[in-house]
């Protein structure tokens, strides 16, 4: 009888408008007279917020009712991006919303803008996470997210004289979206020491003592799915100081301060998002974080199991657990640590439990970004997983001993301890023993890490425990929330928004692709995704663009191996190229606006002076006067997920060219192509897949293999190489001051002319420059151009986030979902 009182869905813009505003009235205590476009948005919010927390409600006794197999993914990145756009779509009301604010002189656009991004995480490996939530609330599996709620996310970038700049990103103010559930606590243990003993029986028992304390505290986050009343949770932990004796003693004794310096010492635990990227430096409060977030999360999945008073032996059949990358590895001996401290199993049934449970994906072969952690810190911080790590690593060496005798070298290559000057413990080895599946994240990358990071294991384990499941991402948020006017378009082809739930449906939009009316719209909307493109460009820098331009987007972070120095570097040739041409030939040039956008480190100075290149170029270009219109290089400041929303659909070009072998998937470049705009690439990652969906006609492929990158490698240090020619003369021009102060730029040509070269942008450089010429010359034949667009979006159904969950619950979890129950 309850739910009567469960907010209904609104059926007309008024529900929606007593909602909101009572929420403006009461939750914020504020008057409709003074309601401001911020007050708006918290009205708003919470009214969407009240909705999903009763479908959420449901959502979570029907899955203890259902008690079936639960996955939970640890990710320690969540990019979240903005919430209520996605809500309101996922449930299917942004309509009526809308006409709501209207009525109360609002525009929905304003309103939506109010919203801070949730940026938990670095870039792919975060919004992968993001976008696979979405999916499973989607197709209604019986999922959690777990993850740390950092109070700062990834920082926030401003761009001062031509150089980033970071500032702290504090989004905590106002969130909605999350529930503090201060009575869901774990303590969370560091330090001290272990207790050996004998127990009544003569077995040895182990126990971790003394040390300190830190609490975790539960904030709970709602996933609601699209057309479903499926609504998952994203549990995030915050830190808290222990309160208690600790406290108290020291509050006793008179020692006020010092108790509140340990209040703040505990909470800087989940205080930051490390912004590194594919890049490991092994700072213990980052293993802390690691630790502290796995031991609550376990902690708390195994509380749940206990729950359902099953025996312990069904625990792998009621949980699977995926690891995201090395990140959470210590959930590995921590969950053995559980069963045999704390439970009582014995060893081997413990350890075939974790074994069971536990899947894991890589997400890089870069050797920077494999996470090892010293011996000593291990032992220092978790002394009793350290030897359970150590019994784990015998265990599995004695059975690769037996199992190839004869191979003495292969034991050290295996070992998780490499025996290094300190000691090292290897995380992705830890994994790869302590889960039941590895997988990679695209065809050439789990290939990759069959034949060089994991090779060995290949040999011991042999290949079936080895995976490919190929990313994708999640439509609603990238096709129809980011560009609703092209979902409308396709709904209207294909007779309704089906396709939102099976991508595979855009098939059917290529039979569509000579229907002149539907051609037509297509080009509007990306003309008119460029115009607000241009638009924020103009507002926040002061270039004008010209729409009509061909628009070369390359956003993600910046990074050695993803190559926007090769793109910058193009770009300087292109503005000599025109410089020397004679009015005539400028004539025949396709104009170009070449936008960057990504973070670097704050550490990777190499990154930052590619930023710094990049804003030095823009200026010389842009402002002289012979170039004109036909090229502009604009650098966007703070790349997040908000501004993918509006970059991504305004797109003619994306750039996806790093060096072969190197970017593992890549999920962006998908977003661009679902979106109607076409990608130079390399052959790496998702591409390959890419141009084997849409046809090796859509796309704009060049550049070396990954099977020939090392022997090009080895040429730069021993052989016979000669620097390109074009890009010598490029380099001419950076030594001789054109874009300022040369000596800013010498490491980044002299990491190419001096030192190896290793990402190959001299060996790729001509055939980079020719498929740009390709390009200008395809733009300018609209027609061919267009065709090329419809027929690649129409292709792209493989690459949603449903097919690839789905891949995940069959393969690697083996878990159905749970019938959602009817709302309203
Ligand atoms: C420990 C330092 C560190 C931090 C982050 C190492 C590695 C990472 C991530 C694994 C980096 C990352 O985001 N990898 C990206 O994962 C995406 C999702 O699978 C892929 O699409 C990208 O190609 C890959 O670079």
């Amino acid at each position: 009888a309850w739910t009567k009182f469960a907010p209904q869905r609104f059926a007309k813009a008024e529900d929606f408008q007593r909602d909101a505003v009572r929420h403006v009235e009461t939750s914020l205590a504020r008057s409709m007279y003074n309601c401001d476009e911020a007050a708006m948005y918290a009205g708003t919010a919470l009214a969407f917020r009240d909705r999903l927390v009763m479908d959420w409600n449901k959502t979570q006794q029907a899955h203890t009712f259902a008690d079936q197999k639960r996955i939970y993914y640890l990710s320690l990145e969540f990019l979240m991006g903005r919430a209520l756009d996605n809500a309101m779509l996922n449930v299917q009301q942004k309509d009526v919303a809308a006409e709501g604010l209207s009525g109360l002189g609002f525009r929905m656009e304003d309103i939506i803008e109010q919203e801070h991004d949730a940026a938990l995480g670095n870039g792919g490996l975060g919004r992968l996470a993001a976008c696979f939530l979405d999916s499973l609330a989607t197709l209604n599996y019986p999922a959690w997210g777990y993850g740390l709620r950092y109070r700062y996310g990834i920082f926030k970038q401003e761009i001062v004289d031509g150089y980033q700049v970071e500032v702290p990103d504090y989004w905590l103010d106002f969130n909605p979206w999350e529930f503090a559930r201060h009575d869901v606590t774990v303590d969370i243990q560091f330090y001290g020491h272990v207790d050996k003993w004998q127990d009544e029986n003569g077995k040895t028992k182990c126990s971790w003592e003394g040390g300190e304390i830190v609490k975790a505290v539960a904030f709970d986050v709602p996933v609601p799915g699209y057309g479903t009343s499926t609504t998952n949770n994203l549990r995030l932990w915050g830190s808290k100081a222990a309160s208690g004796e600790f406290d108290f003693q020291k509050f006793n004794s008179g020692e006020y301060e010092s108790s509140v310096a340990d209040q703040q010492r505990a909470e800087t635990i989940s205080a930051v998002l490390y912004p590194n990227d594919n890049l490991e430096r092994g700072k213990e409060l980052r293993l802390k974080q690691q630790y502290f977030w796995c031991a609550a999360s376990l902690s708390d999945i195994v509380r749940r199991f206990k729950k359902t008073g099953r025996a312990w032996k069904e625990f792998s059949s009621q949980t699977a657990i995926q690891l995201n990358d090395t990140h959470p590895t210590l959930a590995i001996p921590e969950l053995q640590r559980i069963l045999i401290d704390i439970e009582g199993l014995e060893w081997d049934e413990a350890w075939s439990i974790v074994h069971q449970t536990f899947a894991y994906t890589n997400h890089t072969v870069l050797p920077e970004a494999l996470e090892k952690w010293s011996v000593g810190l291990m032992q220092h911080l978790l002394p009793r997983h350290l030897q359970i790590i150590y019994e784990i690593n015998l265990q599995f060496l004695q059975y690769v001993e037996r199992t190839f005798p004869k191979d003495r070298d292969l034991l050290g290559r295996v070992s998780i301890i490499e025996e290094s000057n300190p000691k090292m413990v290897r995380m992705a080895f830890l994994a790869v023993i302590g889960s039941h599946k590895v997988n990679g994240v695209a065809e050439l990358h789990s290939d990759l890490v069959k034949t060089t990071i994991l090779k060995d294991f290949v040999k011991v384990y042999g290949p079936d425990k080895f995976t490919n499941v190929t990313n994708g991402i999640t439509p609603r948020r990238w096709l129809h929330q980011a560009n609703p006017r092209l979902s409308a378009l396709i709904a209207s082809k294909l007779g309704g928004y089906d396709f939102l739930k099976d991508l595979t449906l855009l098939n059917k939009i290529e039979a569509h692709v000579d229907d002149a009316e539907f051609r037509k719209e297509w080009q509007a909307i990306k003309l008119a995704n460029k115009e607000r493109l241009a638009r924020h460009v103009h507002e926040t820098t002061g270039i004008t663009l010209n729409p009509k331009a061909l628009f070369d987007i390359q956003v993600k972070r910046i990074h050695e191996y993803k190559r926007q120095q090769l793109n910058i570097f193009g770009c300087i040739h292109r503005y000599l190229a025109i410089k020397a041409m004679s009015a005539e030939e400028k004539k025949k040039v396709v104009p170009r606006v070449t936008i960057f956008g990504g973070k670097a480190a704050p550490g990777y100075w190499m990154a930052k002076t590619v930023i710094h290149l990049i804003n030095k170029v823009g200026d010389v270009i842009n402002n002289d006067p012979e170039v004109g219109d036909l090229l502009k290089v604009v650098f966007i400041e703070d790349y997040n997920v908000s501004k993918a929303e509006f970059l991504v659909p305004a797109s003619d070009i994306s750039e996806h060219i790093s060096t072969a072998g190197t970017e593992a998937s890549g999920t962006s470049n998908m977003k661009f192509v679902l979106n109607g705009g076409l990608i130079i690439g390399t052959c790496d990652g998702a591409n390959i897949e890419i141009t084997r969906e849409i046809g090796e006609n859509n796309i704009f492929l060049f550049g070396n293999l990954s099977e020939d990158v090392e022997e090009l490698r080895h040429n730069h240090v021993f052989g016979t190489y000669q620097l390109n020619e074009s890009l010598a003369k490029v380099f001419d021009q950076i030594q001789n001051g054109k874009f300022g102060d040369a000596s800013q730029f010498s490491a980044l040509v002299n990491a190419i002319v001096d030192h190896g070269d290793f990402y190959l942008v001299s060996d790729d450089f001509e055939s980079y420059c020719q498929t740009q010429d390709l390009i200008d010359e395809s733009y300018k034949n609209v027609d061919e151009w267009t065709t090329k667009s419809i027929t690649s979006v129409a292709r792209m159904g493989f690459f949603s986030s449903d097919r690839c969950i789905d891949e995940y619950a069959e393969v690697i979890w083996n878990i159905e979902p749970v019938a959602p129950t009817k709302t309203d």
